[in-house]
């Protein structure tokens, strides 16, 4: 019978994290809570000390039909017939283990690379520990940090394998469903995580178990979209769009911003003018309360400061909890090394419904590190049309998220379907503010919108640069001064006309 992963418990016998209890007890506790196999993990004891811990472990495993795993020690594993044993990469090898364990021994190996978990599946192990997924207090010598993103890029190497997977590293109660959810690739997903500080280190183990057994079977709320078709040709697509202008204005979406200092105040008239209700807050705590409005946030760390990244991700925690959509314009993503770190962090730490930047902010964020932009324009492009297609489909389908590449085209998926929006004006390079306007705008309508959320942000977009073509082309504005005033009118007069349920705007436009 294949062993259930899903609830993957691993000991440890740091004071700090066993505070003083008893290790069986907390074991015992987290069964009763729901854990699904358990690895004895031990880098502190004695051999006779592990042996006599293993076999009171296995006494109380085996009440609850849970198989018992030892890390590294084979000869542990054999002196008291525990049902396999967990070897990391620098542990014995995989055949000299199989070699000496009883044939039906369950063998987990961990891996960190593509190339260690072929190896692991061709040598023949029954599931593999993948990790380190976030960095984490509890193993501080583990060899990579890879994130969603590179046990995504893993479990699609071993897809066609029947191997059992557990993710490991830094998870808990408030990031395991995202951790199941982003690391999902097209044919193959975890089949449970691995957890040690989360369990061993609680309060009440049992409770603990409990909540990761509830959180493990359900998909995380902003993941869970109606049940309205979604809309597939181009041309049915933009049909649609003037109805969901009228939907934004009609539910008037709050937009929390978290944005840069230098563009606050356009942004904010620019949401006021399309019929949104927009409120400044850098205060994370402050997200709390503001995301039971059901509004959006938008997180721009175009003024990062030391605090921006904490307030971001205490933002974001409160927004994904909710399943409220948030948008992610990582402003100047390449241009330094803070800057990068800082796009590390918040991938790392939550969830976007939509990533928009230009084309040298996607690629940092895609992880591309031979990008070195200047400043927070984007610098020369080095990417045809048909590569940035590539490329914002490429990372929505890695995120499970929409992604939003912005310039001249900008280029728009939701890892699916990519549409190449050719709307807008020149003009619209030469005021500060206009891009971040598009990532407030996308807020709007994602939240007003929810069931098709490359439809919502392609309505916004469409909005936005219809309106930037009406304003340039009035005979008053000669430049981009004058372009500013006459571009919140035509925002406005945009809004007004989807209120009345009057589409001209949109006729042949798009
Ligand atoms: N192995 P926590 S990370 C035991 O990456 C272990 O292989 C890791 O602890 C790996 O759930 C890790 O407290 C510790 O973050 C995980
Ligand atoms: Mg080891």
């Amino acid at each position: 019978m294949p062993v259930d992963l899903s609830l993957y418990l691993v000991t440890d016998a740091t004071p700090a994290i066993l505070k003083g209890r008893d290790l069986c007890e907390v074991v015992e506790s987290a069964l009763e809570g729901g854990v699904t196999v358990v690895q004895y993990r031990d880098k502190f004891n004695d051999t006779g000390v592990q042996i006599e811990i293993a076999r009171k472990l296995h006494q109380i495993t085996k009440k609850f039909n849970v198989p018992l795993l030892i890390n590294d020690r084979v000869d542990v594993a054999l002196a008291i017939g525990a049902e396999g044993v967990h070897l990391g990469q620098d542990d014995m090898l995989f055949e000299q283990a199989k070699r000496l364990l009883p044939k039906d021994a369950i063998i987990g190996i961990s891996a960190s690379t593509i190339e260690e978990a072929q190896k692991a599946v061709a040598d023949g192990a029954d599931y593999l520990g993948i990790g380190t997924m976030f960095a984490t207090a509890t193993k501080t010598n583990t060899k990579n940090v890879i994130g969603t993103a590179g046990t995504q890029a893993i479990l699609d190497a071993i897809k066609d394998s029947g191997v059992g997977t557990v993710s490991i590293g830094g998870i808990n109660h408030s990031n395991v469903q995202r951790v199941i959810y982003q690391s999902q690739s097209a044919k193959k997903g975890l089949d449970g995580v691995a957890i040690v500080s989360a369990i061993i280190a609680a309060d009440d183990p049992k409770a603990s178990a409990e909540k990761f057994v509830e959180l493990i079977k359900n998909p995380p709320r902003f993941a869970l979209t109606s049940n309205s078709p979604r809309v597939n040709e181009a041309e049915a697509l933009l049909n649609d769009v003037p109805k969901i202008v009228r939907k934004m204005v009609e539910v008037h979406p709050l937009v929390h911003n978290m944005i840069n200092s230098v563009v606050m105040n356009f942004v904010a008239n620019v949401a006021l003018s399309i019929g949104a209700s927009p409120i400044m807050s850098p205060y994370g705590d402050e997200a709390t309360d503001l995301c039971n409005f059901d509004g959006s946030l938008l997180i721009n760390m175009g003024t990062l400061t030391s605090e921006s990244v904490s307030n971001y991700l205490k933002a974001m925690a409160a927004y994904n909890l909710r399943g409220n959509p948030v948008v992610y314009d990582p402003v100047g993503a390449a241009a330094t090394k803070i800057r990068r770190n800082a796009v590390n962090q918040l991938m790392a730490g939550g969830y976007f419904d939509l990533i928009k930047g230009n084309e040298g902010e996607i690629r940092q964020v895609w992880g591309s590190n031979a990008v070195q932009q200047r400043g927070v324009d984007s610098g020369p492009s080095t990417l045809d049309g048909n590569q940035k297609a590539t490329l914002a489909r490429d990372l929505a389908r890695r995120e499970r998220n929409i992604v939003l590449l912005t310039g001249a085209t900008d280029y728009l998926s939701d890892g699916e379907r990519v549409i190449a929006v050719k709307n807008g004006h020149p003009y619209l390079g030469q005021v500060t503010g206009t891009g971040c306007a598009i990532g407030t705008i996308s807020g709007c309508f994602l939240a007003a919108h929810r069931s098709d959320r490359l439809l919502a942000v392609l309505s916004g977009i469409l909005m936005y640069e219809i309106a930037a073509e009406n304003a340039a082309s009035k005979e008053y504005v000669r430049g981009p001064g004058s372009f500013v005033p006459a571009f919140l009118d035509e925002l406005y007069a945009i809004r007004t006309a989807a209120a009345k349920g009057d589409d001209s705007w949109f006729v042949g436009r798009a």
